[in-house]
């Protein structure tokens, strides 16, 4: 049996209660008022045990509750005492956490009874968003495949997911009246080396926003400008200056392309695809990118991002940007994500001055693309190499002067894909790192320890290969 605190992200409290053990029979059953998160924890128990796990409104050992619980609308009580396991939460969202810590109680698959350790749970996150970033511009994934993605990442009590939706390389999300933009820059031989075509239909995409929501998850759609282009420009050469059509790019060179911030259609344009994306999109999040706008004037970014982030505002949105977006004045609502290596950014601090958030995901720490040791098949280096305990000993808090706890909306661990082939290429980048940045996200600074988190660690290793997710060994970890 796992020991009650064995849990990532670290619960804030922990009480274990030696005496309450807990017992999943074969006459187990969930009774809860929502339906939706005790249809979840029942599936969970289900593969557990091979037991049937029905769930009521009336009558059952495990209750889920809503109810009023310090802590925010993620947190959670889970108490667990011999002949009753009860969950309470403010929301459904709360609910679905506490069944992430269930989960990791018990084993992913078996047959027979199973125990809980007893006790009790009093938790709640650090930081309202805990996101994750694929990009599906440089390679596409589908929707089934970013499904799967969601299901691991919300073991982890990951509530953001990112999508990185328009690069040089490739145009990812249809848009009404831009038909080109995904049949071209969707097209065969798009994405780096050719090797990753693809794009979402509205459908599709509604599609996949919807299952986010059901795990409490909300998409922040990107559409990168004023760089980051050439797909757009390839096929629509009028979004150039001279009109001139641009090759098609699928190498992983940056900073060569801009949108024409001169040209009146630029804007007729970028304002069609921020309404539809809104639209499509019920989070309150729209991130224009803005980052390595190497190609155009620090005037013309000015003068580019002051049309762009009203238009935000006009559909809706909180905008996010790369925190290069924060050398102009930003709405008071408009979200920096600092990614860089430095260790200061003046625009970000001045961003914060006047109240705005900020999203951390400093590459050297949190870039889930770059190689974890020199030997790695995959991956980049530029941020340098990032194993397992470079992951998880740095604080979001502490990274930028200027910047602390209040003005950190949360911690975001990218996840580029130029070397990225396969959702085992995104596993294999992804675990064991996204575990360390999610603890970082959601547990109190206070709880945070290397050593225990190692050990806790360890176990996940035969839960991934049960659950057929890859994985990088490590070597830092004793894994069992
Ligand atoms: C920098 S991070 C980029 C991306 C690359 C990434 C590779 C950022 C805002 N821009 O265009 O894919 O490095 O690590």
């Amino acid at each position: 049996m796992r020991e009650l605190g064995d849990v990532i992200p670290v619960p804030a409290e922990v009480r274990p209660d030696p005496a309450a053990t807990f017992t999943i029979h074969s006459g187990t059953a969930i009774c809860t008022p929502t339906e939706s998160v005790g249809l979840l924890l029942a599936e969970v128990l289900r593969s557990a045990t091979g037991h049937p796990v029905p769930v009521s409104p009336t009558a059952g050992a495990i209750v889920l509750q809503l109810e009023d619980v310090d802590g925010g609308p993620e947190a959670y009580v889970v108490d667990v005492a011999r002949d009753l396991l009860t969950v309470r939460a403010n929301t459904e969202a709360g609910l679905f956490s506490a069944v992430q810590t269930l989960r990791q109680l018990v084993p992913v698959s078996g047959t027979g009874d199973v125990t809980v350790p007893g006790g009790r749970i009093a938790d709640r996150p650090r930081f309202a968003y805990r996101g994750v970033m694929l990009d599906v511009a440089r390679h596409f994934f589908t929707v089934d495949e970013v499904k799967s993605y969601l299901d691991v990442i919300t073991q982890f009590k990951i509530n953001h997911l990112h999508l990185h939706l328009t690069d040089d390389q490739g145009w990812r999300l249809e848009i009404a009246g831009w038909p080109r933009l995904t049949e071209v820059g969707g097209g065969p031989g798009t994405g780096v080396d050719g090797a990753g075509p693809g794009f979402y239909t509205r459908e599709e995409y509604a599609d996949l926003v919807a299952y986010a929501a059901q795990r409490y998850v909300t998409i922040v759609p990107e559409i990168d400008m004023p760089g980051h282009t050439n797909a757009a420009q390839v096929a629509y050469p009028e979004l150039t200056c001279d009109g001139v059509p641009v090759a098609p790019r699928t190498d992983t060179e940056v900073g060569y392309s801009s949108l024409c911030v001169g040209l009146d259609r630029t804007y007729e344009f970028l304002e069609d695809v921020i309404r539809e994306v809104a639209a499509l999109t019920p989070g309150p999040f729209l991130h224009i990118g803005g980052d390595e706008a190497q190609a155009t004037s620090a005037e013309d970014y000015r003068t580019f991002m002051d049309r762009v982030l009203p238009l935000v505002t006009k559909y809706g949105k909180r905008a996010v940007g790369w925190h290069e977006m924060a050398s102009v004045e930003l709405p008071g609502d408009a979200v920096p994500q600092f990614w860089r290596v430095e260790t200061a950014d003046e625009g970000t601090a001045r961003a914060v001055t006047r109240g705005n958030q900020v999203i951390m995901s400093p590459a050297d720490r949190v870039y889930l693309d770059m190689k974890y040791a020199e030997d790695s098949r995959l991956g980049l280096d530029w941020a340098g190499r990032i194993d397992v305990e470079r992951s998880y000993r740095w604080d979001p808090a502490a990274r930028l002067p200027g910047v602390g706890e209040e003005a950190l909306l949360g911690v975001e661990a990218p996840l580029w894909s130029e070397t990225l082939r396969s959702m085992a290429d995104v596993q294999t980048m992804t675990f064991p790192r996204l575990p360390a940045i999610a603890e970082i996200g959601w547990s109190p600074r206070g709880a945070r320890d290397w050593e225990s988190f190692r050990h806790r660690l360890a176990a996940f290793g035969p839960r991934w290969t049960a659950q057929g997710i890859a994985f990088h060994p490590s070597p830092e970890i004793d894994w069992l």
